[in-house]
């Protein structure tokens, strides 16, 4: 990749590009562990892993909560004074970024990088003009697109859904900016376009008909699916997970939920999972565990990479350093033989006491880190441990003999009930899990 590009002024001065210096280096602002170039297996570090920023949580959100505003002053939201001139501000604020941390990749909602407008046609004629941009700073940086998306659930005509509204004109609308929004994706060379379920859910029974309302979802989806494929979009399209907030109830609640609508409609062809760990917490399940479930179906399109926190019920959207979960989420990502056209997105936010310029680049930082190693113990725990033996070994009993033709699908209830009158007890197996668990320490801590 080229030197980090510079727009107008410098947005983030005093820091250039972020240098691999290795595990005894001090320099808070360098890797540690990401040297994007070093391979593990067949593969560099950089192409397993795929890193990429959000544009939302790192340009667009200057640490609002509902008890408050912001608490940082974004230079790139004060000195112009038209939006789309802020919005130019904050693309070459971006594209520094992006260029100075040396991940690859990016990702954005239609209204991150463009003004919104309730005007169809204005608020088209504002994405074009900011797509023409980014397509001449991805040129000028090597910066490539991950995935796009249409913003769905921040206006108030979404408050009772985008594509799941029970008023069609709600829809109509959320399609157009779908339209828009697929169009720039293919524009600007994205990999994947995703459908985070936004407020698609309700809060009460008393007035929704669910039913209809999936059914609406599926249609959008397939009209969707039509057009981006009649534009030349080859890559996949993808629905992230998520089981609460803003609705009380989330139609896409999980992996497992999200599969079965797809495989009902039909669209588990062209659509995969974008996998959020602290989507898959808030569900009640591990990241692992979501990522596992779309992976068996050959459906783990992407992962948004982030964590939660133990105590909150709520999407804190904290950086991943987790390595726990970096190693489960690598271990899934490898077995599978890798992500792309996915990648692993930071949607992550620092938090709101965080108002340093650099904090932003130590979350980054630390992110990639926390991958790098998971990336290089599951690589080791696969190749060089026991563990695949181990697990290997744990299901023998299915790879010849009665077991193979039971899972084979030729063993009856009466033909299995005389095996086990044959067989007697069986013999007890530890599930071995403190092994497995000792393993991954061990691993880590080379
Ligand atoms: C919000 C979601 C969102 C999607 C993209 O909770 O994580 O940021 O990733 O719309
Ligand atoms: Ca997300
Ligand atoms: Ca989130």
């Amino acid at each position: 990749m080229s030197a980090p590009f510079i727009g107008k002024r410098e947005y983030f001065p005093g820091i250039g590009r972020i240098p691999y210096e290795g595990r005894e280096s001090d320099n808070p602002l360098a890797f540690k562990h990401y040297d994007a170039g070093k391979k593990v297996g067949d593969k560099t570090m950089a192409e397993h892993l795929r890193f990429a920023v959000c544009y939302w949580h790192s340009f667009c959100n200057a640490g609002h909560d509902p008890f408050g505003p912001g608490t940082r002053a974004y230079p790139w939201d004060t000195a112009a004074s038209t939006p789309l001139g802020r919005a130019e501000d904050k693309l070459d604020a971006a594209f520094e970024f992006f260029t100075k941390l040396g991940a690859p990749y990016y990702c954005f909602h239609d209204i991150d990088m463009a003004p919104d407008a309730d005007d169809v046609a204005e608020y088209e004629k504002n994405l074009k003009h900011m797509v023409a941009l980014a397509k001449e700073r991805q040129q000028a940086t090597g910066m490539k697109l991950l995935w796009g998306t249409a913003n769905l659930f921040s206006h108030p005509r979404y408050m009772n859904g985008a594509a799941t509204n029970p008023d069609f004109a709600v829809v109509a609308r959320a399609a157009a900016q779908v339209k828009a929004a697929l169009e720039a994706t293919v524009e600007l060379g994205g990999g994947s376009y995703v459908f985070w379920g936004g407020r698609e859910g309700y809060s009460t029974l008393h007035n929704t008909d669910t039913k209809r309302e999936l059914e609406h979802f599926a249609r959008f989806l397939a009209a969707a699916r039509d057009h981006g494929r009649s534009i030349g979009f080859k890559g996949n399209f993808l629905i992230e997970p998520k089981p609460m907030e803003p609705m009380k109830h989330q139609y896409d609640f999980d992996s497992s939920t999200v599969i079965g609508f797809l495989k009902q409609h039909g669209l588990d062809r062209d659509f995969k999972l974008n996998i959020e760990a602290n989507h898959a917490t808030l569900s009640g399940h591990t990241f692992e565990h979501d990522l596992q479930m779309a992976s068996n179906h050959g459906l783990l399109g992407s992962i948004d990479a982030n964590r939660g926190n133990a105590q909150n019920g709520w999407d804190t959207d904290q950086f991943p350093s987790d390595l726990y979960d970096t190693v489960g989420a690598m271990l899934v990502v490898l077995r599978q033989g890798g992500l792309a056209p996915g990648g692993l997105n930071f949607d992550a936010k620092v938090r709101r006491e965080s108002t340093d310029r650099d904090d932003l680049f130590l979350a980054h930082v630390g992110g990639m880190d926390s991958f790098a190693r998971g990336l290089e113990v599951a690589h080791a725990l696969l190749t060089a441990s026991p563990w695949e033996r181990m697990r290997a070994e744990r299901y023998a009993s299915f790879d010849q003999g009665p077991g193979q033709s039971f899972a084979q699908g030729k063993l009856g209830l009466a033909a299995l009930r005389d095996l086990a009158a044959a067989g007697g007890e069986p013999v007890q197996a530890s599930g071995k899990q403190e092994r497995y668990e000792n393993l991954v320490n061990q691993y880590l801590m080379r």
